[in-house]
């Protein structure tokens, strides 16, 4: 009997700390950008779920994916970590399952967490592929998944009812939510929307929505506000997808579709809380709500991602506990915060430590405080296409500095510089202004700083070496040449002598 009685406590006990767990929903858009979202300040969007989330919790106003492109961001997130020590990112390479195995969901799932998955995965994990066995449940899929529903074979069963995706993933929340519940255990979500991804592809069940809606453009559109930006971010398919994307001939027709998309997912976060409340567990449920990196659509004669510009970098995030006193108060924090702090974060939440190799920080101190907490700066990255788009960037909260390194025999290595307080739409490149220098100065030893942690740090696989050099402001441009470089400069080289 007393053997009996015993279990029982210990049983009892396990569950009061079981209960005591919060379930940790984390929604992730697909090159989402800020000024698609109401309470980021767009007035002709309707994102009523969105901005109901930012009231009832917290907005974060200086929000960056450390590396804006999906499979690098994913790689942050999951992880915690720089793209530099992640090693992955797309033509670099997969993820390393050791890497994987400090990732959130993966110490979640250890901790006794309900882990559900669904969507765009974006990673791929060296002998594993997608980690489906390292979820409880499964919605996900490999490389850019389907609009159709019908083709993502792990969602396949909500195709009838919603045959677009970004619904079927409402639904999955809900079918989560019920099955922790049953389960008794703390649900850990994870929902990846596909949307609004390009090919834009809106659900027409919202046709209506947006049907004859014009739209005021960013105060940076156009190309009459490319003029201070580097010559190197011209040369990707960023400066050309401005036409090809048609941000200069139909803009309004462009946007339509675009937010359009966005408001499908607004209404799969309401689906996700509804069922939230439906199953009593709100007072209880922390929703995380952001986008893998966000979108240029026309600001400074640029579309899509990847570069260091605002729109492309900085990001929308929400955060809901409804635990904390700062909730409802309608609380805004400037504090400066990045994708990695989500894998800290996350852990932080479910009583877990957080492993040493994470770069980020949790963020609960500027929950309790939105004065408090962040980062005094982050590093963001581009390691993705041709070489002239290769950057590093650096943010402290008011300036954002960016070393472009490559040089050529029409263009030379090129600093930009931008005053985020004075100047939120980067209009201006004071880094040739003699009256900036000691802004400049400043914010060269930051990078420094963050250039300093990538050679520590960088991995010694899927070629992050060579960024230690290409991105060094102290070697010289000649000097930074790959092996490869090297042998293409020496063949051009025979083939003049040649002629
Ligand atoms: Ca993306």
């Amino acid at each position: 009997m007393k053997t009996y009685l015993t279990l029982l406590g210990i049983g009892l006990i396990s569950m009061a700390h079981a209960a005591k767990k919060p379930n940790i929903i984390f929604l992730l858009s697909d090159d989402q950008s800020t000024y698609s979202v109401g309470c980021y300040g767009n007035k002709d969007v309707k994102t009523p779920q969105m901005d109901k989330l930012g009231a009832e919790g917290m907005i974060f106003d200086r929000h960056y994916d450390t590396t804006a492109i999906c499979m690098a961001s994913r790689a942050n997130i999951f992880t915690g970590m720089y793209e530099y020590k992640t090693g992955t990112n797309f033509t670099h390479g997969d993820m390393k399952p050791e890497t994987w195995a400090k990732s959130y969901p993966v110490l979640l799932r250890e901790a006794g967490y309900y882990t559900a998955f669904a969507g765009k995965f974006g990673i791929v994990v060296q002998g594993k592929g997608l980690c489906e066995s390292d979820f409880d449940m499964w919605g996900g899929g490999a490389g850019q998944t389907h609009y159709d529903t019908a083709r993502n074979k792990a969602m396949k069963k909500y195709a009838e009812e919603f045959p677009h995706s970004t619904l079927s993933y409402g639904a999955f929340g809900r079918d989560a939510i019920r099955e922790a519940v049953k389960q008794n255990k703390p649900l850990c979500l994870s929902i990846s929307f596909k949307a609004p991804h390009m090919p834009a592809t809106p659900d027409p069940r919202f046709d209506k929505v947006y049907a004859g809606k014009t739209f005021t453009k960013p105060a940076n559109y156009g190309r009459k506000s490319a003029e201070d930006r580097a010559p190197q971010s011209k040369t990707g398919r960023q400066y050309e997808r401005f036409e090809s994307w048609d941000y200069d001939k139909d803009y309004d027709g462009v946007m339509r579709k675009y937010h359009q998309q966005i408001y499908a997912i607004d209404v799969a976060l309401g689906m996700i809380r509804e069922e939230v409340e439906a199953q009593g567990i709100a007072d209880n449920t922390v929703i995380i709500y952001t986008s893998d990196n966000g979108f240029i659509c026309g600001s400074h004669g640029y579309g899509s991602k990847v570069l260091p510009m605002e729109e492309a970098s900085r990001v929308p995030l929400m955060i809901y506990d409804p635990r904390i006193k700062t909730s409802g108060q309608k609380l805004r924090t400037q504090r400066l915060t990045g994708n990695i702090d989500f894998a800290p974060t996350i852990l932080e939440l479910a009583g877990l430590p957080v492993p040493e190799n994470m770069d980020g920080k949790s963020l609960i101190p500027t929950l309790n405080d939105p004065a408090k907490g962040g980062h005094e700066q982050l590093t963001l990255m581009n390691t993705y296409g041709a070489d002239p788009t290769k950057a590093m960037s650096t943010v402290d909260g008011r300036y954002k500095y960016t070393f472009w390194w490559y040089g050529d025999d029409k263009m030379a290595p090129t600093e930009e510089l931008y005053d985020l307080e004075k100047d939120p739409l980067e209009l201006v490149n004071l880094a040739k202004n003699p009256e900036h220098a000691p802004a400049l100065a400043l914010m060269r030893k930051k990078y420094d700083q963050s250039h300093a942690h990538l050679k520590k740090e960088a991995v010694d696989y899927n070629g992050y070496q060579r960024y230690v050099s290409i991105f060094d402001r102290e070697i010289p441009l000649d000097q930074k040449e790959t092996k490869k470089a090297k042998a293409t400069k020496e063949r051009k080289r025979e083939k003049k002598k040649n002629r």
